[in-house]
């Protein structure tokens, strides 16, 4: 069983067509849970296309989500840090994280997962005053299931580069494990860590915002000069809102002017990741104001765009998201801080 989505002959959005991209790519097999479809577009260049196409979208996505529910009633998902059952860690010192899942009714561990963006597990730790944020990749087992990593110590995988210093202040975290079960579908997994250990106070300051709405930002890394620009616009839809992120990425020449990045490459399958989360992102384990997001590289333009359809997911106010580009053969972590306000859905039949 699976879903076809044809559509032809090229769209009027790049976003548009990214998101659908990314929709099938990810969830596809979860909808594989649901009846099959077949769904053919053909449209002539017009404004209602657009909202035909951002209601297939969402349907999708529901259909999708409804199925992920789905797999959530059939597995439990179990964490073990340092050997014990516990949501204690030291600041600073090796960690080591364990994660497995097992059928709810029979027990028996999941060993067959599916490879997504490159790899079988991608797990996020931030912390919730959103100051550190690490993308780590945990090694599998295949014997017994389990998925293991430990942070604070260095790996030389160069896709682990983020558990060095992954934990190394004290506070709160959430640890999000994000797998694909073959014929099960995506799951994502939470725990919540209290690290004990110094604690300094980081109020994260919103990014200034440039006249017409941009946020321009300016780092060095790996000896190089960098520039940044992010671009955000929403389009409201039969159910929550279109939220579109336009990224650039410049870098400084020999004669001191900033030019489009000469050597971005492809990470894990992808031209860049995205996390973007809410201000109280840990209040309640259910309901977290979270979300991952992908792009192609640039093509003809200077652009990434990352697409996400916010259903009351995103909590309006301060936000935070990290845009994880490859350049020069090392992943650049930027994060930008700003305002985002959940649009009202727009009045549909
Ligand atoms: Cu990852």
């Amino acid at each position: 069983m699976s879903v076809f989505l044809r559509i032809k002959p090229q769209f009027p959005s790049k976003t548009i067509r990214q998101s659908l991209e990314e929709l099938t790519k990810r969830n596809t097999p979860l909808l594989k849970l649901e009846k099959p479809f077949h769904l053919f577009i053909e449209y002539n260049y017009t404004k209602e296309l657009f909202m035909k196409l951002f209601s297939i979208f969402l349907l999708l996505f529901s259909l999708a989500s409804f199925a992920q529910i789905n797999g959530d009633h059939i597995v439990e998902t179990h964490f073990r840090i340092n050997g014990k059952d516990t949501n204690h860690v030291m600041a600073g010192k090796p960690t080591t994280i364990e994660v497995w899942y097992t059928h709810k009714d029979t027990g028996e561990v999941y060993k067959d997962f599916k490879l997504m963006h490159g790899k079988i597990m991608h797990m996020v730790l931030i912390k919730d005053d959103m100051s550190v944020f690490k993308h780590i990749h945990p090694y599998h087992d295949p014997v017994t299931g389990i998925f293991q990593i430990t942070l604070n110590l260095p790996l030389s995988d160069p896709d682990n580069f983020h558990t060095a210093e992954a934990l190394t202040k004290g506070g709160m975290y959430m640890l999000m494990a994000d797998v694909e079960i073959q014929d099960v579908g995506m799951r994502m997994g939470h725990k919540m860590l209290h690290a004990m250990g110094e604690n300094p106070v980081n109020t994260i300051l919103m990014d200034e915002v440039n006249p017409d709405g941009s946020i321009t930002k300016f780092f060095t890394e790996n000896g190089k000069d960098y520039k940044i620009n992010l671009f955000m616009e929403q389009t409201a839809g039969c159910s929550g809102s279109l939220v579109e992120f336009r990224v650039s990425l410049f870098e400084k020449d020999e004669n001191e002017n900033y030019i489009p990045a000469q050597a971005l490459e492809d990470w894990l399958t992808q031209g860049a990741h995205a996390v973007w989360v809410s201000d109280g992102l840990m209040h309640g384990m259910h309901h977290m104001h979270f979300a991952h997001m992908h792009s192609a590289l640039p093509v003809d333009d200077t652009e990434f765009v990352f697409g996400f359809h916010d259903n009351k997911i995103m909590k309006s106010g301060l936000q935070r998201a990290w845009f994880q580009i490859k350049e020069n053969g090392k992943v650049l972590t930027i994060p930008f801080t700003f305002d985002y306000q959940a649009l009202p859905s727009a009045q549909c039949r």
